[in-house]
């Protein structure tokens, strides 16, 4: 076989059936056959949106890898943030990526990224350097497979000769060991701190989506121990929005009930998360993390066991089998959290729907955030829709209300905090889901990053997915630290852009302008129809730019300045 062959059959074997990409010349030997072998090469703009289009693709599609496969060095290079942000989102997306040939290795040939071998390493659960051309499907095969059993990102580096040559190839069985079960001992451990505590409280993260059995056990396990369950920051799919056990996600614009319900808990069991600073940080004032209280960890991931707080109990397995493995073991009795949960949605529920209807500043017209987030949360979870989100204020408000009755429907940036991800992310979801319906929410800033040039690609590539733009004039979330820290000085904080529609259209896409709330429900209705009908749509809402709470309360500042002449831009006490 030709190498290029030999790399469509081990790419047939994993059953891959979509590769996001940016053309180039080092790997067209093997993209020549891809048509061939039923494998679509998706055309996109960006190879950091490659990235991201794999990584939505794979949180939408259980047990399924993706591949971004791009050129040489600086191909490689745009992948770096997101292969980081497919590895704190734990996404099985492999990334294969050809290197200078080996006899001009070292030489400062053309597209030489220097270390390509090494440069990734930190993030990716398995890095695979072909350092022979008969040993291509065997790293590739590692790197497909490793993806899925590391449950995280892979890269493979081909040096771009191996690419053309010829050997007796053969394809390697597929090595995806299925996933664990707890040890006993940590079983029983759990199990008497369960049965001792009167008020535990379940926190689910993105491991109920990612294990095969985790939504059934989770729904099982809560019932049975009757506990509230909330999940941690941005992960509002792992649990059903009607279970009346449901208390809503933690952190930033996150709710109460369930920063109440932590608080009050004597035990938190956390299953399928890291516990990452934003699923504890203090928000409206309500301390709820304590690190001294008992704690259950569960995750399939070894090295996110403790790797943010103290478990009393690590238990390293599948959080589906290990609820089960608890349920068998424990013969648990039911506490009060159905009560408990229905007091505290209904307090929640009421403070959110005063904040709703609250602005804090003059309307001028446009609509304030939380109104349109209200809209746009509800017609999602009546559609049975999948969302993805940005990184910016608008986007972190639709925490308060992204709800969901569908598992792999919410698709945020994650921690790794890159703007410029839901577009690309809601494209790769709706390639692997075509008929659900497919939002993208992001800022006027970060649209006009990396996301704008996709809108060809939706074109071209036909990817009818709705994105809506936040368009307040400003990067508001940064603007937002200024207004808070630094006396309103919004340098570099100011965006004065043209009317997204007339971009958008000039991309062959649809374009609707929201100019009032009212108006805002029929634009989703359309772009809905826009996109069984297989046409994008861009759908710009007017918002205000609100003095909302801040992200970062855990990291911000009001500086001091000590020398005179910077003394007016002194906000802060005087430290000593
Ligand atoms: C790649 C990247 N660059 C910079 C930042 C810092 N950052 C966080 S939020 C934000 C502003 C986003 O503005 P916009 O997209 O307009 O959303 P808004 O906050 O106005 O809702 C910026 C620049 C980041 N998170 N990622
Ligand atoms: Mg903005």
């Amino acid at each position: 076989m030709s190498a290029g062959e030999a790399i469509t059959e081990t790419l047939v074997s994993r059953d891959v059936k979509h590769i996001f990409s940016i053309t180039g010349s080092a790997f067209l030997p093997a993209s020549d056959c891809f048509e061939t072998a039923g494998i679509r090469l998706v055309h996109v703009q960006h190879e950091q949106n490659a990235g991201f289009c794999i990584d939505g693709y794979t949180r939408v599609s259980p047990g399924k890898t993706c591949v971004t496969l791009n050129q040489a060095g600086p191909g490689a290079s745009n992948l770096l943030t997101s292969m980081a942000t497919s590895y704190w989102n734990h996404s099985p997306i492999v990334a294969l990526t050809p290197t200078v040939d080996t006899n001009n290795d070292g030489k400062g040939v053309f597209q030489e990224l220097k270390g390509q071998d090494s440069v990734f390493k930190d993030q990716v659960k398995y890095l695979g350097h072909v350092t022979r051309a008969d040993r291509i499907p065997e790293i590739l095969g590692k790197g497909l497979d490793r993806a899925l059993s590391e449950q995280g990102p892979t890269q493979v580096n081909i040096p771009r000769d191996f690419f053309n040559s010829y050997e007796k190839y053969e394809i390697p069985k597929v090595v995806v060991p299925k996933p664990c079960m707890g040890n006993p001992q940590d079983i029983e451990e759990a199990t008497k701190l369960i049965n001792k505590a009167k008020n535990p409280v379940i926190i689910a993260g993105a491991g109920i989506n990612w294990s095969k059995t985790g939504r059934a056990a989770l729904n099982r396990f809560s019932r049975v121990l009757n506990v509230p369950v909330a999940t941690s920051y941005c992960h509002n799919d792992t649990f059903n929005y009607s279970n009346p056990l449901y208390v809503g996600p933690l952190g930033y614009f996150g709710s109460r009930a369930a920063m109440r319900s932590v608080r009050d808990s004597d035990l938190v069991i956390a299953l399928g998360t890291r516990l990452g600073p934003f699923s504890l940080t203090k928000q409206d004032n309500i301390e709820y993390w304590d690190k001294d209280k008992p704690l259950i960890q569960v995750d399939l991931d070894r090295s996110r066991l403790g790797i943010s707080c103290e478990p009393d109990v690590a238990i390293h397995g599948d959080v589906g089998l290990v609820c089960e493995q608890l349920l068998e073991n424990g013969k648990f009795t039911g506490r009060d959290g159905g009560n408990k949960a229905y007091k505290e949605n209904y307090r929640w529920n009421t403070e959110l729907n005063e904040l709703t209807e609250k602005t804090t500043i003059r309307e001028d017209g446009a609509i304030a955030p939380r109104k349109a987030l209200k809209v746009l949360g509800d017609y999602v979870y009546k559609t049975h829709g999948i969302l993805s989100t940005d990184i910016g204020n608008v986007s972190s408000q639709m925490n308060s209300y992204a709800k969901f009755e569908q598992p792999r429907s919410y698709l945020t940036a994650g921690l790794f905090g890159s703007c410029g991800y839901s577009v690309a992310a809601a494209m790769g979801a709706k390639l692997a889901l075509p008929h659900r319906n497919v939002t993208a929410l992001v800022g006027d800033g970060a649209l006009m990053m990396n996301p704008v040039c996709e809108f060809l690609t939706m074109i071209r590539e036909n990817i009818p997915i709705t994105t809506v733009v936040a368009r307040n004039g400003r990067w508001w979330a940064e603007g937002l630290n200024q207004h808070l820290y630094f006396d309103k000085r919004y340098g570099g904080t100011i965006i004065d852009s043209p009317p997204f529609v007339d971009i958008a259209r000039s991309m062959g896409l649809k374009g609707l302008s929201v100019h009032k709330l009212e108006d805002l429900l029929p634009a989703l209705q359309q772009a809905d129809i826009n996109q069984q009908n297989g046409m994008p749509t861009l759908v710009e809402v007017y918002m205000t730019p609100e003095p909302t709470a801040i992200f970062r309360s855990d990291a911000m500042k009001k500086p001091y300045r000590y020398l005179e002449k910077y003394g007016h831009l002194s906000t802060g006490e005087r430290p000593f």
